[in-house]
């Protein structure tokens, strides 16, 4: 038995632009069409999205079969929900709200065993290390995984050259609600001072080497950020999609309940 390849972490190292699908729906059938729909990685939303951690797994036994990465995005940095997670099998981390270097070097810590961070070992119970039927796994697991910060305030975008120098970063995501509610604009993520905000924080991601991404549900702006260096890029939820087809469905039949 192999330790499983991160492919989200192979694809960002690869050139091409990584397309993700957001999921927020705990149903593991619908992880399992958005698996085989053809995007590079699958977002697991635990931030917002009423995942537990069991539903993370199935999500995750559910996509395995599939050649798609799932990325899964922790409610919070708390070391000891990141070791469950670890522990399951998540190997790359979106983490929202990373305003400072001292918490992006805290998390790069949290994720990787010793020497290079403080992860806590219990393997035989583990789903990552597939319950000690990887031999090497304490010795290889660090290699496979993926660390994304989310930088979505004014302070993230102030100290992103010091968040972007952190070793085990791989990447930083920007949040565009977010960042537009913290520079005043609530609600208004294309507001021109939030839209400058983007480009430029996209630039500067991209000048230090480290992997860019964004979110865009509109595609014409997704092929703008991958033009300002992105190269990874959310383009969809699961829950738009599902919300925006039943709503053109039911308005074919019923266009007065539409008006
Ligand atoms: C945000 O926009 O704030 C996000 O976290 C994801 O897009
Ligand atoms: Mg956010």
């Amino acid at each position: 038995m192999e330790l499983p390849v991160n492919r989200f972490k192979r694809g960002l190292g690869s050139g091409d632009v990584q397309y993700g699908l957001w999921l927020g729906l705990p149903d593991t059938s619908v992880a399992e069409i958005a698996a085989g729909a053809g995007f590079d990685w699958l977002l697991i939303d635990h931030e917002h999205s009423p995942f537990e951690l069991r539903d993370i797994m199935a999500h995750l036994q559910a996509i395995a079969p599939y050649p798609v990465a799932p990325v899964v995005r922790p409610v919070s940095h708390d070391s000891a929900l990141l070791k469950k997670l670890l522990d399951i099998g998540v190997q790359s981390f979106l983490v929202p709200m990373v305003d400072t270097a001292e918490q992006a070097r805290t998390l790069a810590r949290t994720l990787r065993y010793p020497p290079q961070g403080d992860r806590g070992l219990g393997t035989s119970i583990s789903r990552a290390a597939r319950w000690n039927r990887l031999p090497d796994y304490v010795h290889r697991a660090n290699e496979e995984i993926c660390l994304i910060v989310q930088a979505e305030s004014v302070t993230a975008m102030a100290n992103l050259d010091e968040i972007l120098a952190v070793e085990g970063v791989d990447g930083v995501f920007i949040g565009p609600s977010d960042l537009a509610a913290s520079m005043g604009h609530i609600g208004d993520a294309g507001h021109p001072d939030v839209a400058a905000a983007i480009d430029h924080a996209l630039a500067q991601i991209a000048a230090s080497g480290k992997h860019g991404g964004m979110f865009s549900l509109d595609p014409q702006k997704a092929a703008h950020y991958s033009e300002k260096g992105a190269n990874f890029l959310a383009v969809g939820t699961d829950t738009t999609l599902l919300a925006g087809a039943t709503r053109a469905l039911a308005a074919r039949f019923k266009p007065e309940s539409h008006s």
